[in-house]
């Protein structure tokens, strides 16, 4: 483990926002155990083990029903233990693999099989080496055939230049983080408009409002991040996700309770159906509808 790598909480509080019944928690990782599922040779950081153990144990202690599990980087394009981790929960997680564009058939058949829905695309220069957007395309030309999506990790900064690319992709698009936007600019910046206009553009494109502890400037509660997760549930409230990014990467300032990140959930979806549909009916009709 790196020497500044903060671990997950180890006693999250119990979170007082009663989720619905099936939630699903959309953005989440599996980290090892390291012992089992080697780290990367090309990772960007060396986390502290995560198993899946642990993300089953936090899923039924915060009172969700499902996991969507998401490749991390450290495991390169290694989805060993995220597919073990899916196999062993028996349904109630999918999964979001990160692979090259020759990968043979049988093995995106394999990996259907085990409950993964969709591929990463990352552009965060601080956690990979680039790739070239034709790979990206010939990807997503391999894999929309399942019925799978993409998910893309990118700066804010960068959406201008890649807006393009992602309006040519034959898939829905699931952008992480609200595209990250700079939450010090404020909601009616151009950059964060960028991004609500994307979605209004292309009805392909879907958006996790998760990461308050990541966007944040002021720390917890988070006040700052509110509004824009709030306006982006408002505005698109059937292309929406929830997740708690545990076991939060990369955090360095503090290391969230995730009890306390489902207590931020109300504040940016304050009606019972607006929560409905972005901890249920959108992850079940995006992840399980078969
Ligand atoms: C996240 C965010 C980060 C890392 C990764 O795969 C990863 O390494 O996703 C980050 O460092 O911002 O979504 O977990």
């Amino acid at each position: 483990m790196d020497p500044d790598w903060l671990c997950f909480h180890s006693d999250p509080s119990a979170p007082a926002f009663r989720l619905p019944a099936g939630a699903v928690d959309a953005h989440c990782h599996v980290f090892g155990p390291a012992a089992a599922f080697p780290f990367a040779p090309e990772r960007k950081y060396t986390p502290c083990d995560a198993g899946k153990d642990k993300l089953f144990e936090l899923r039924d202690f915060l009172g969700f029903e499902r996991n969507v599990i998401v490749q991390a980087t450290c495991h390169g394009r290694d989805n060993a233990a995220l597919i073990d981790a899916l196999r062993a929960a028996g349904g109630r997680a999918r999964g979001v693999v990160s692979i090259g564009p020759d990968i043979p058939e049988a093995e995106l058949k394999r990996m259907d099989a085990a409950g993964v829905r969709g591929v990463r695309f990352n552009f965060v220069r601080r956690l990979v080496d680039a790739t070239p957007r034709e790979v990206f395309l010939d990807i997503a030309r391999r894999i929309a055939p399942l019925g799978w999506h993409v998910v893309v990790y990118f700066e804010a900064a960068d959406l201008e230049d890649l807006a393009p690319f992602l309006n040519s992709l034959p898939t829905p698009v699931v952008v992480d983080h609200m595209g990250r936007p700079d939450v010090g600019k404020g909601v009616d910046h151009p950059d964060f408009r960028r991004f609500v206009r994307l979605m209004e553009e292309n009805e392909a494109i879907w958006s996790k409002v998760t990461c308050p502890e990541r966007l944040s400037l002021q720390g917890p509660p988070y006040d700052d991040v509110v509004p824009f997760a709030a306006r982006i549930v408002e505005r698109f409230p059937d292309r929406v996700l929830w997740g708690t990014d545990w076991p939060h990467p990369n955090m360095k300032t503090h290391m969230p309770d995730d009890g306390a990140l489902v207590d931020h959930i109300p504040r940016i979806a304050p009606t019972t159906a607006s929560q409905r549909k972005l901890l249920v009916d959108n992850p079940m009709r995006l992840y399980w509808a078969r």
